[in-house]
């Protein structure tokens, strides 16, 4: 099997760190002039791999290999979260190259075709998947004039950094065989179990919902209590009255949160006269998803007749469904953890949306995680031990030869 060079992967991970390096952790959202350096630089090193390399009109990061099919697609995403991690789809996109690059290097595996992706707006600075949606046709209208907190549309982004006009990667049937991504876990679950390796048996499904509270603005001080119509009171009693009702429909791996909140205007001596946030839940069932988002339209629609405020909730944007992770592209990262990590991989879901969300409604997909340390994630304290990252993209080297000289 091809052995990867641990060292080389280490070293161009912490460069891809540099970009946007804030204290431990990264700051790089989509089309930041930190993201479209880090890109530049992505390009360069996928060439260095052996790869024809681009930045396409979506801003993906894609890298060809010069080999004739049939390809595996490997890789994540570059952008991070406001306050995001070094290693939140970085190493997914750096595990790509390396791959690439030790398999051209060694005779047994230089024939095999391996394209390598470092996905635009994963992270939904503008929306969400954006990239990978792209790749699979799926991009649109609504992309374009997705918006990020400062107001730029995708459209304005995409000319601002100067990819208007390229042309876009897209999936190939006839060549592309599957995608494969790694990733940290963002959870305590292999670190709990003392589990080196997770191989992916599917990924949650999500909605996001937004709720909006029409109150009215007043003085803090000289209106009664009972003739206040105060936004964020409402706000605050949907939050709690929520939480009972989805404790009692979830069911054992849902998760929620209401991790965004306006008050407006959003000072201490005024009433707020409106109020937003938005409601975040997941799930691998997407019955469950459903029993969510109508219990929230149930309670938006209680608050509004009981009064004061009008509650009004709606999905923020297109829901995700739970998906599966293929069975084929499943054994061979079994089987290549079993040889290399035996006795300490396990299968097991992940709780977190990845790209291969987006994509496995199109071609197979798998995915291979690796500890997170105390199970942080989107903090800048996430981090890995060294050693993980390195048996991780040895893992997903030998399960893509297994599966490229099977194919
Ligand atoms: O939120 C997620 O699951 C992903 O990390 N964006
Ligand atoms: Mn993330
Ligand atoms: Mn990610």
């Amino acid at each position: 099997m091809a052995e990867i060079d641990g060292a080389r992967l280490l070293q161009r991970l912490q460069t891809l760190r540099s970009f946007g390096a804030t204290g431990s952790g990264v700051v790089r959202p989509t089309y930041s002039d930190t993201d479209m350096a880090a890109r530049a630089w992505l390009v360069e090193q996928m060439e260095a791999a052996g790869l024809d390399a681009m930045i396409d009109g979506v801003g993906n990061v894609f890298g060809r290999s010069k080999n004739p099919g049939p390809a595996l697609v490997l890789g994540s995403h570059s952008d991070t979260q406001p306050t995001g991690g070094w290693l939140d789809g970085a190493m997914g996109v750096m595990y790509g190259i390396e791959v690439a690059h030790a398999l051209r290097d060694d005779p047994t595996t230089a024939h095999l075709a391996v394209d390598v992706a470092a996905w635009a707006d994963e992270e939904g600075t503008y929306n969400s998947c954006l990239g990978s949606r792209s790749f699979v046709g799926e991009f649109g209208e609504a992309d374009l004039a997705a918006t990020n907190v400062h107001g730029e549309s995708v459209a304005e982004a995409l000319e601002r950094v100067g990819v208007a006009d390229r042309p876009t990667a897209r999936f190939e049937p006839g060549r592309h065989v599957g995608y494969v991504e790694a990733h940290i876990e963002q959870g305590p679950h292999l670190e709990d179990t003392a589990m080196r390796i997770g191989v992916v048996t599917s990924i949650v499904g999500i909605s996001a919902m937004e709720i909006e509270f029409a109150g009215e603005q007043n003085h803090a001080g000289s209106t009664p209590m009972p003739r206040r119509r105060d936004a964020g009171v409402a706000l605050f009693e949907f939050g709690v009255r929520l939480r009972e009702r989805f404790e009692s429909l979830a069911g054992p791996t849902s998760v929620w949160t209401i991790g965004n909140v306006r008050l407006e205007p959003g000072a201490e001596s005024i009433i707020p006269g409106r109020a937003w946030c938005v409601l975040q839940f997941r799930d691998p069932d997407p019955e469950v998803l459903r029993a969510f988002e109508a219990a929230a339209m149930e309670l938006a629609a209680e608050l509004t007749a009981a009064g004061p405020v009008d509650v009004t909730a709606g999905l923020a944007r297109a829901s995700m469904a739970p998906v599966a992770m293929d069975e084929e592209l499943r054994r061979n990262l079994r089987d290549a953890a079993a040889d290399r990590a035996a006795g300490a991989w396990v299968e097991m879901p992940s709780a977190a949306i990845h790209d291969g969300t987006v994509l496995a409604p199109h071609l197979p997909c798998a995915m291979l995680f690796i500890p997170s340390i105390n199970g942080v994630s989107h903090d800048f304290s996430e981090d890995s031990h060294h050693e993980d990252i390195v048996l991780g993209c040895q893992v997903l080297a030998d399960g893509v030869v297994r599966t490229l000289t099977q194919s």
